[in-house]
């Protein structure tokens, strides 16, 4: 199914056939268009920029890529086809019909779930305003863009279903999505992570690893939602996914594989001398940005959590494919207690863990990546790995919020912790470095002091391909 790029919002939803609808959205469209020339990305507003843009929601050719005037992007409305007959798949209402209008019981737990979901969505954009002044090469340049337009495009589809289903609450709420910023002191984005400042590229590389990654697990949780219009909109924003984090991922090798070369070139484990990241300071960047995402989980044991799943609003990580009755009444499972001697375990009720579980699913995703970046390390004969530290390490939220760890694990006093946390986590100085070395490259092909080029370019096109217009 095509989508209408002559309508003022590009949809699939039938938007033309709700006039009320869509009037209340071209009624929030320009505040959109002022909050992204606001807090949206630095400098772009006269630049074109080769972007891919969504023309259909079918898995086979949906993207569709050319230069686009940044402001003029058509951001849009896009869900899944319906897929039919389909029934809840978890909780209480397994087996039901899903539901193509909101439960009104459960119309508050719902509006709460998209509401924290949208608000990461504009967060993003905000966090990562000023990484146009300094990117490392046009193809970086260019994904910064494509990522925050999505994000963008994510937030449209919140406020849509917040639109359409919730009314007046619903418009007030999406009115507010802008009103939150990044960091803002008075009124902070929901999430911790999601006020944090993204000011380099190592950072951004980062956060399109880990932090999309979390986008990835609870946008997949969400898309077994028994609400049917939520379970379309997050499968289509999960395709958009994969993409942020082929950013990261990418992003991340290409520094390390710098950093390997310099190394070897010079013979030395501080490259700094030479323009390099050390390895032990992308190191710090994990443990910083693994740390923080894990917080985005929420606590351990949590009775909203319970209530989502229980109530068919938000599933488990690839739910069907559990080998279980999906209902979890009166299942117990052991998880971590902290004691006076350490960390024990406890038995509780399954249904209260969900946040966990899903935390441990990310846990295993985030770590295959990195035995990708240790086979690049080792492919350059160089003693060192890289690793994810331990879920007790730098934690604010759940369990082991009031607890220090060494990045291994192990328990440690406050005083220790503040001894030797600089050696852990980015210091001033690291901070001072890494931004010292993010100089613009804008001349096609070149790459900055700290990064090797990417494999290959993007859709076909050569590496140097000039992906940003400056005219
Ligand atoms: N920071 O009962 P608990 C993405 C609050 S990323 C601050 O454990 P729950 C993206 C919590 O609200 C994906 N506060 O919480 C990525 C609660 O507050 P109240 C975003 C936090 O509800 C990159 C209290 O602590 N989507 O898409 O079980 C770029 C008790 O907590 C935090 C979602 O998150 C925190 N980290 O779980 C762009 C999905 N954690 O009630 C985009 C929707 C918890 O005491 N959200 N609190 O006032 C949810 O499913 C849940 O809200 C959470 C929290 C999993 C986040
Ligand atoms: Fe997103
Ligand atoms: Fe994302």
């Amino acid at each position: 199914m095509n989508i209408d790029y002559n309508e003022t919002i590009p949809n699939n939803v039938d938007l033309g056939d709700d006039r009320r609808l869509l009037r209340a959205l071209e009624r929030w469209q320009p505040a959109y268009i002022e909050w992204w020339k606001e807090m949206g990305p630095v400098q772009s507003d006269m630049h074109k920029i080769y972007l891919r843009t969504a023309v259909s929601v079918d898995t086979d050719g949906w993207a569709h890529f050319d230069y686009v005037h940044m402001p003029e992007y058509r951001w849009g409305i896009f869900l899944n086809q319906p897929e039919k007959d389909r029934k809840i798949g978890f909780g209480a209402h397994k087996g039901e019909d899903v539901w193509t209008d909101i439960p009104g019981e459960y119309r508050s737990e719902l509006r709460r779930l998209i509401v924290t979901q949208g608000d990461t969505e504009p967060a993003s954009v905000e966090q990562q305003r000023q990484l146009g002044r300094t990117a490392p090469s046009l193809y970086d340049l260019r994904n910064l863009y494509q990522v925050n337009v999505e994000e963008g495009r994510h937030l449209w589809a919140m406020v849509y279903l917040l639109h359409a289903y919730f009314g007046r609450d619903g418009r007030e709420e999406a009115d507010e999505m802008l009103e939150r910023h990044a960091g803002d002191p008075d009124r902070p984005r929901i999430l911790k992570a999601f006020n944090e400042e993204t000011a380099d590229w190592l950072s951004f590389f980062m956060f399109t690893y880990f932090q999309d990654r979390d986008g990835k697990f609870q946008l997949a949780a969400l898309a077994e939602s028994g609400f049917d219009p939520l379970a379309r909109t997050c499968r289509f924003m999960l395709t958009e996914e994969a993409h942020h984090m082929f950013v990261g991922e990418t992003g991340i090798m290409r520094v390390l594989q710098r950093t390997c070369e310099l190394m070897n070139q010079h013979n030395t484990d501080d490259v700094r001398p030479y323009g390099g990241i050390n390895i032990n300071t992308i190191q710090k960047w994990i443990n910083f940005h693994y740390s923080i995402c894990l917080d985005l989980f929420g606590s351990e044991r949590s009775t909203n959590a319970a209530n989502y799943f229980s109530m068919g609003l938000k599933g488990r990580y690839r739910e069907s494919k559990l080998d279980d009755d999906h209902k979890l009444d009166g299942e117990q499972v052991e998880i971590p207690r902290v004691t006076e001697n350490g960390i024990g375990s406890e038995t509780i009720a399954a249904l209260t863990t969900m946040n966990l579980k899903l935390r441990q699913d990310y846990t295993k995703d985030s770590q295959r990546g990195l035995n990708r970046f240790n086979k690049m390390i080792d492919a350059h004969d160089i003693d060192a790995t890289l690793s994810l530290p331990a879920d007790t390490f730098n934690r604010s939220i759940g369990i082991y919020a009031g607890i220090n760890a060494t990045p291994e694990g192990k328990l440690i006093s406050g005083e220790e912790w503040a001894a030797s946390k600089h050696a852990w986590l980015p210091t001033d100085d690291d901070h001072k470095y890494v931004r010292s070395i993010m100089i613009p490259v804008t001349a096609p092909g070149k790459m900055a002091s700290w990064i090797a080029p990417p494999k290959r370019g993007i859709h076909g096109q050569p590496i140097d391909y000039e992906y940003v217009l400056f005219h």
